[in-house]
């Protein structure tokens, strides 16, 4: 049984002032049959933890580094973040990937060390897949699921959650489709399930992410393959986060 997760992307807004009224003006109003994080600016966390205590919220770093302590000015520490009271971290964001050069290789390093330190992480992927027909079956392969998950220990893997986002979603006000949404999460799953047999592919959470609001979450939420949402700009809005949280029972 795969739990939904809806999660507030809320990118570089909010300062910790506004993220922390924000928290406390939602967490005793939050249904407890989903997850429901906020992924805000590290500068925050700490203190909307505080502010969340026990409620149905999870805190949610956007990034960290690799490397766990040392030399590195300027980086964030998955350890540090743990510590902070952080249960899961993205990883891979579009925005990280394009703006900031992030590799396969470097996010399978960030992978590896928040599973280390006991943070889950979430790993977004986007529609960079290669098909391929064996014996008349389609088999999809994303190359980034297999460099991302690379080492990651089998006993692990079904913590771990993938998010689906399709680069002309993200950050723009084109209409997310939820058909397209469930093509997306099914061809991952039936990747992963290729990758690491059904048990496992069956059980870990995929998300899609890409201009979720209010309008449409419900038919995205509805699919079989779509297990939770990663939502940007309408996440940033206390009403409109409270009605999409509210959306599926
Ligand atoms: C968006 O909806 O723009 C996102 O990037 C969600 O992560």
């Amino acid at each position: 049984m795969r739990k939904p997760f809806i999660i507030a992307n809320w990118k570089m807004n909010k300062n910790v002032h506004e993220s922390v009224a924000f928290v406390k003006a939602i967490k005793e109003k939050l249904p407890t049959n989903k997850e429901i994080g906020i992924a805000a600016q590290a500068v925050s966390l700490y203190n909307m933890k505080e502010v969340a205590g026990n409620s149905n919220l999870q805190i949610i770093a956007q990034n960290a580094s690799a490397e766990l302590e040392g030399p590195y000015t300027g980086e964030i520490s998955m350890r540090s973040l743990a510590d902070a009271g952080v249960t899961y971290v993205m990883l891979g964001h579009l925005e990280r990937r394009r703006l900031f050069n992030e590799s396969n290789d470097a996010i399978n390093q960030k992978v590896l060390a928040a599973l280390q330190v006991g943070i889950i992480p979430i790993i977004c992927t986007d529609e960079e897949m290669v098909q391929t027909e064996v014996n008349g079956k389609i088999h999809y392969v994303f190359q980034q699921l297999r460099s991302v998950l690379k080492g990651v220990p089998a006993n692990k893997l079904s913590q771990v959650v993938i998010s689906y986002e399709p680069s002309w979603a993200v950050g723009s006000s084109h209409q997310a489709n939820p058909d397209v949404a469930e093509e997306g999460c099914q061809a991952i799953r039936q990747s992963l399930v290729e990758m690491y047999g059904n048990k496992i592919g069956d059980s870990i959470r995929i998300l899609y992410g890409g201009s979720v609001n209010p309008d449409n979450i419900y038919k995205i939420m509805s699919k079989p393959n779509v297990d939770g949402a990663l939502i940007g700009r309408a996440s940033l809005d206390i009403e409109s986060f409270l009605q999409m949280v509210n959306c599926v029972e």
